[in-house]
């Protein structure tokens, strides 16, 4: 699965996970898992089996290691219920459609009404933005240059902000051929669909394990790309990539897709490590994130909101800014990790929650700027792949208050917004679009 993959450590957590335990065995495929769900259900060995099917979790996610690089305290768990019910519910946005392993959403912003969702296999679909939509249709197919499971496939779309005259579009993809590699290219569209053809790869970087390959990419108000990368895996970020600025894992990236210093690209002339005499690459924006599964812009406040998710204890919400170093690994949230975290040059998350009730892996979401819910104009939508709790933040510019739970959506993986600012959000394990509606 996309994120889940912390390992079950103490018996407080074994207790959340085992509340939790029927969710969880949803999204476990393999068969081994699926016969212990049967086990459980005929012998009641409910404690023993809830430990086999989170062991089978983490060996999917992470085919190399998890152990920590230092040994965590047990998650202290706080479970507080809702101290009001929720007035809004997810009802399914597109009723008659349904997608391979969703994990994009988003529009061209050319006037054609037509919005696009990722399909982690490689495919991107496009259909009509209207709740009536019956059909689909491939707008790229790239799935057999694409290795996808896991954490790994294509994983972000972007429209140039100029697309309805140039036709470009941008990916984020993972190949294992010529090796595991994370690929940054441009397609150009073609009316309805765009040719696999029009290829063009703007630049490329191994990935050492198949997980944390972050994935998202965006256009700034700025009309620069932004790129966010995972650290490229395993568990504790064992390389320590995160922090090493002559490595592109860990970080924000940002390029300049109207230039070609660099082939395909260039460098902002404006980027933190422009002309650096010190092996730092050029296109870091921003460092020291573990798993920036998805971001966004603020469209209003232009403010670049980062979902990282967390090793073992704490999931973050960042808001990214030039040249800072948001902490990953000497910081897990504000939590001490490993190495010196007395130093002050670290940038705290906006907000961040422990591991527990609230879930196990953030999603990151969307400032909302719609029209159809002004309860949530200007606050910040985001949930967890997890629990698939979603929540609306407040953000004054320095401190975040957090809504009770607004609405649950299982294995959510990704929010995305329509030309018009609303905002619909990916069941990852289904395949259904939703948006919010009143109850
Ligand atoms: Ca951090």
């Amino acid at each position: 699965m996309i994120f889940y993959e912390k390992p079950v450590t103490s018996l407080l957590t074994l207790r959340v996970c085992f509340k939790t335990y029927k969710r969880f065995f949803r999204y476990i495929p393999n068969k081994a898992c699926i016969l212990m769900k049967k086990t459980f259900v005929i012998t009641g060995l409910g404690i023993v089996t809830s430990l086999v099917a989170i062991r089978c979790k983490e060996a999917e996610d992470a085919p190399t290691t998890t152990t920590a690089a230092t040994p965590t305290t047990p998650t202290t768990v706080v479970v507080t219920p809702p101290t009001t019910t929720p007035i809004y519910q997810a009802v399914e946005a597109y009723p008659k459609l349904t997608f391979s392993s969703p994990v994009d959403f988003t529009h061209a912003n050319d006037g054609t009404n037509r919005l696009f969702v990722v399909e982690q296999r490689g495919v991107i679909q496009a259909f009509e933005n209207s709740v009536t939509t019956e059909t689909k249709s491939v707008f790229l197919d790239i799935s057999s240059r694409v290795a996808s499971g896991g954490e790994m496939g294509l994983l972000g779309l972007a429209f140039h902000p100029d697309f309805k005259n140039n036709g470009f579009f941008f990916v984020n993809y993972t190949r294992n051929s010529p090796r595991r590699q994370t690929v940054i290219a441009r397609f150009k569209a073609n009316g309805q669909t765009a040719d696999p053809n029009s290829e063009a790869i703007l630049f490329t970087f191994d990935q050492p394990y198949t997980n944390h390959n972050g994935g998202q990419l965006a256009f700034g108000a700025d009309g620069y790309l932004y790129i966010a990368t995972g650290d490229g895996g395993s568990g504790g970020d064992p390389e320590n990539y995160a922090q090493n600025r002559a490595s592109l894992l860990g970080k924000m990236l940002r390029i300049d897709v109207n230039t070609t210093t660099k082939g395909n690209y260039g460098i902002p002339k404006d980027n933190p490590y422009v002309g650096n005499t010190q092996g730092f690459s050029e296109e870091i924006y921003a460092y020291g994130l573990r798993n920036p599964w998805r971001f966004s812009f603020d469209t209003v406040t232009k403010d670049l909101w980062t979902g990282d998710v967390g090793q073992n204890k704490v999931e973050e919400i960042d808001i990214i800014t030039k040249g800072s170093n948001y902490g990953w690994k000497v910081k897990e949230g504000s939590s001490c990790y490993s190495g010196d975290c007395s130093q002050t040059n670290l940038i705290a998350p906006v907000w961040e929650y422990q591991q527990g009730n609230d879930g196990r892996s953030v999603t990151g979401g969307v400032v909302y700027r719609g029209k159809k819910f002004t309860d949530f104009t200007g606050k910040y939508l985001c949930g967890d792949y997890v629990s698939g709790k979603i929540w609306a933040l407040t953000y004054d510019g320095k401190t975040v208050k957090k809504s009770d739970e607004i609405t649950n959506v299982s294995t959510i993986s990704a929010f995305g917004q329509d030309a018009n600012g609303e905002v619909y959000m990916l069941n990852y394990g289904n395949g259904k679009v939703y948006t919010l509606a009143k109850k």
